[in-house]
């Protein structure tokens, strides 16, 4: 506890208290109200959150919107605001074994993996830095003389950027550095059970010369705090990672605004393997996309649909890599599996699992919780399952697949498509035809071939049907968090008929 306490820098830390950031400042809560975070490992709280309350979201939008209005922010060059991304990187890059560390005790992700995402962070600030003057609009030719009519960016105020537990570095650095490129500022409002590295972020945007006000972080759940941000009237944008129900509740408070959101939510991605692929990548491809991070990936490829002649020997081979998992503390360098994040989550997924045993399914590998202290479920495999089972409907963020026989492409891309989510997919076979066929049928954001959970910050990345929508990474995201406006100039110096259109 110690060694971690005073990771958390000095400033913002009021004991095992960490208060909210706003207008560069640690700020307590106005009732003084603070929650216990809880370290999955051992399953005890390691320090105390701030509740913001209407008053404290009050004060946060605000301030992000005086920032936003401030010419110490708004007179800054485009080439400035990517200076200052790209010194943010730099931060994130010095500070990344700290900002790593905290992440994997608040979530219980792998220290390798929560390293590799922040090393990821770096260069997405970089990159995100380089698109900064780089936006632009274009001249569109009208078909009408002596016109000038051209299209420009512009910053939208106060973007609300909600985030759930699973990688809170990551997820709100998706809205977060393209909202930076715009000009935009922002109010981030990480998960309850997961804030810490918010915070320690946005004293790194601060020494990395943002001025005060443009990135302010409150905490508190979602319930109250969430709800109080996104409803607020002076958030022009509201961006929010998390569940399909939450998402929707969020998605109202917008509607109610008249403000766009992007909302990015769960999936039940189908992995599908022919008989044809290469066996040993397109196994290792299953085992990664669903057993890596404990399964707590939005684009976990929780559904595999394996082609009969290879069905037997593939749930095999599934189920030997599964029960050949090092389960073990996340810091250790030999764990490839950590816990779950939340005490809730480990009861979800374990009642999820054991009601689908009385709906017929069997459950060839792991299947209950480990008896050891803290939240750890082993890798679970489920066969005789079948797409109206709940086991193969809902999201279950855990680290569990449902393995499932195709006989025949036509059934193939039913079944796969057969689900309310639409985030990812991924296909694994040595035929070209049968992979594009497979591409264009998808009902998903994002299709792997032979491949899968291969992100980069180039690639436009959002779901479809009930995983949402919206898309962050590359230049899809500038769309996201900015306003374009057309301009029309007529040069001719001419006046028009006022009672007719001009046509030429
Ligand atoms: O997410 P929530 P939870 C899925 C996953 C998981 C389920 C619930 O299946 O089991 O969602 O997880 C804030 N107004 N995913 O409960 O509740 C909340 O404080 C405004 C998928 O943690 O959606 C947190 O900051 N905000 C997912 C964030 O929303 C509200 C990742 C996410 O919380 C709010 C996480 C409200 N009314 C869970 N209620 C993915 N796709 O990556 C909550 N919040």
């Amino acid at each position: 506890m110690e060694t971690f306490k005073s990771m958390l820098s000095e400033k913002s830390i009021e004991g095992d208290r960490l208060p909210f950031l706003i207008d560069g400042k640690a700020i307590r809560p106005t009732h003084d109200t603070y929650f216990d975070s809880y370290d999955p490992t051992t399953g005890q709280p390691w320090h105390k959150i701030a509740e913001a309350n209407a008053e404290d979201v009050n004060h946060a939008v605000e301030s992000s919107l005086r920032a936003f209005q401030s010419s110490q922010w708004a007179n800054l060059t485009q080439t400035q605001r990517g200076e200052l991304l790209y010194k943010l990187g730099d931060l994130i890059g010095t500070h990344a074994d700290r900002l790593a560390l905290i992440e994997t005790r608040d979530n219980g992700k792998l220290l390798k993996e929560t390293s590799a995402q922040v090393s990821y962070l770096r260069d997405y600030y970089r990159y995100f830095a380089g698109i900064s003057d780089k936006i632009q609009g274009e001249t569109i030719p009208l078909n009408k003389s002596a016109m000038l009519n051209y299209t420009r960016y512009e910053p939208l105020g106060v973007v609300a950027i909600i985030v759930p537990w699973n990688s809170p570095l990551n997820t709100l650095s998706v809205s977060v550095a393209p909202s930076l490129a715009v000009g935009n500022t922002v109010v981030i409002k990480p998960s309850e059970h997961t804030s810490a590295t918010a915070l320690e972020f946005a004293k790194l945007a601060l020494e990395a010369g943002f001025p005060e006000g443009v990135v302010n972080v409150i905490t508190g759940p979602g319930e109250t705090t969430g709800h109080e941000l996104t409803r607020h009237p002076s958030v022009a944008k509201i961006a929010f990672t998390g569940g399909t129900q939450t998402g929707r509740k969020v998605a109202k408070n917008a509607a109610e605004n008249l403000v766009s959101c992007n909302l990015e939510l769960g999936g039940k991605s189908p992995q599908v393997i022919y008989a044809d692929a290469d066996f040993d990548r397109a196994l290792n491809g299953v085992v990664a996309g669903v057993f890596a991070a404990s399964g707590q990936t939005c684009v976990a490829g929780s559904r595999a649909f394996v082609e009969r002649p290879i069905y037997d020997d593939f749930v095999q081979a599934l189920v030997e890599r599964a029960n050949m998992i090092n389960i073990g503390i996340p810091t250790d360098d030999k764990t490839q599996m950590g816990p779950l994040a939340l005490k809730a989550q480990l009861d979800k997924v374990t009642n999820i699992v054991s009601k689908s045993v009385h709906e017929g399914a069997q459950i060839v590998a792991g299947g209950e919780r480990l008896k050891s202290p803290g939240w750890f479920f082993p890798p679970t495999v489920a066969v005789d399952v079948n797409n109206s089972m709940n086991i193969c409907k809902e999201e279950i963020f855990g680290p569990v697949v449902c393995v499932m026989p195709f006989d025949n492409e036509k059934d193939l891309i039913k079944m796969a498509n057969d689900t309310t989510f639409g985030l990812a997919a991924g296909i694994w076979t040595r035929d070209i035809d049968k992979a594009m066929r497979f591409t264009d049928a998808a009902d998903a954001g994002t299709v792997w071939v032979n491949t899968y959970r291969t992100a980069a910050m180039m690639s436009p990345m959002g779901g479809f049907k009930d995983s949402g929508y919206g898309k962050h990474n590359g230049f899809a995201a500038i769309d996201e968090f900015a306003r374009l406006k057309n301009v029309v100039v007529d040069y001719s110096g001419k006046t028009q008929d006022p009672f007719v259109i001009k046509l030429k």
